[in-house]
């Protein structure tokens, strides 16, 4: 037999979850996905598991995403259904997690990023080392923040939800502790002393004993234009601020925004606009609702993957072309 996607053990007072694609960097797919649910339902009421720890096989990955690769090839195919259960079947993840009612303690220590966040993010402690990597990099592939991180982003620190959730800013371990992504820096050194006290004593506290000094975040000299810019209504709108700030870094952004997909940016900020005032359930069901949109109706995730994932040519060719030729009416009429 071939070696578990998700292996899942009993160590300790732990229950111990390893994604195991390191390949893929780990990406989810739904054989990952049912399992983890398997975790949870025979997990959340035996009393001998205290709380779980979930880390990434491989030394380079906590988690890479979805398998988007897969969803692309089901919407190329037209095939419906598969993409709703997996995406049903995530987010219903997604929600278990946050209602695990014992600490789910993630040890990201490597790339993190999309469907990686949705697995820890809404419980924790989240412990996150010098190594880990995280962004938000749907609109790079005309998707959208989903995994609930549509709840989560607009109620980070000023405008920065809305700037990572459409530049796909990569973020440092400390960025994360800064931003309120992760709880814990903890250096990669102290992470097998880390894991073996929480398998130990079952107790998420220990956590406090292994954290190291926290380095100022990367984005610091940027707080003020982030929040200033992306706190604009509209993508033009923050691209009109971004290029009257006309700094080195402001032009950097206009230039990543203006290679991402134009109608996923529209999308995505309706999307944390609209989440802000919704709970973590009402955002996944907001989500669920969009796959179906952006998924098989439009042309533009079918290319984003094939750009970045597929072909690997960087090189996608989105419809409408830019952020002008974007019909609003087109974008609300994506949503509930
Ligand atoms: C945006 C994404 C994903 C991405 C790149 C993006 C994503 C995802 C992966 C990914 C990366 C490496 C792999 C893999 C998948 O990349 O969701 O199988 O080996 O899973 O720009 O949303």
């Amino acid at each position: 037999m071939s070696e578990p996607t998700l292996v899942m053990a009993r160590e300790g007072r732990a229950g111990t979850l390893l994604m195991n694609r390191p390949k893929a960097l780990n990406a989810l797919d739904q054989g990952m996905i049912r399992a983890f649910q398997a975790a949870l339902d025979a997990w959340r009421d035996d009393p001998s598991v205290a709380l779980v720890v979930l880390e990434g096989a491989g030394g380079r990955a906590f988690c890479a995403g979805g398998d988007v690769r897969a969803v692309r090839q089901a919407a190329v195919d037209g095939d419906r259904a598969p993409v709703r259960a997996f995406f049903t079947e995530e987010y219903a993840v997604n929600e278990g997690i946050a209602r695990f009612p014992k600490p789910w303690v993630s040890l990201i220590d490597g790339v993190c990023m999309g469907g990686g966040i949705g697995l820890a993010i809404h419980n924790g402690p989240r412990v996150v080392t010098e190594h880990a990597l995280l962004a938000m990099p749907e609109t790079a592939i005309a998707l959208f923040p989903d995994v609930g991180t549509s709840h989560v982003l607009p109620r980070l620190p000023g405008a920065l939800g809305a700037w990572l959730a459409l530049t796909g800013a990569r973020m440092t371990g400390a960025d994360n502790v800064h931003c309120g992504f992760a709880t814990h820096y903890v250096l990669r050194e102290s992470l097998p002393a880390l894991r073996a006290a929480l398998v130990e004593t079952g107790d998420a506290a220990v956590v406090e004993r292994f954290t190291a000094p926290l380095p100022e975040p990367s984005f610091a000299a940027h707080r003020g234009a982030i929040d200033r810019c992306f706190s604009q209504p509209t993508v033009l709108g923050i691209v009109h601020a971004l290029e009257a700030d006309g700094s080195e870094w402001a032009m950097a952004q206009v230039a990543i925004l203006r290679r991402m997909s134009p109608t996923s940016l529209c999308v995505s900020l309706e999307l944390l606009r609209r989440a802000a005032l919704l709970d973590l359930r009402g955002a996944l069901d907001e989500e669920l609702h969009l796959t179906e949109g952006v998924v098989h109706d439009h042309p533009d995730f079918r290319e984003g993957v094939r750009s970045v994932l597929v072909d690997k040519d960087g090189a996608p060719h989105w419809s409408p072309r830019t952020l002008e030729e974007v019909d609003p009416q087109a974008v609300q009429a994506l949503f509930r």
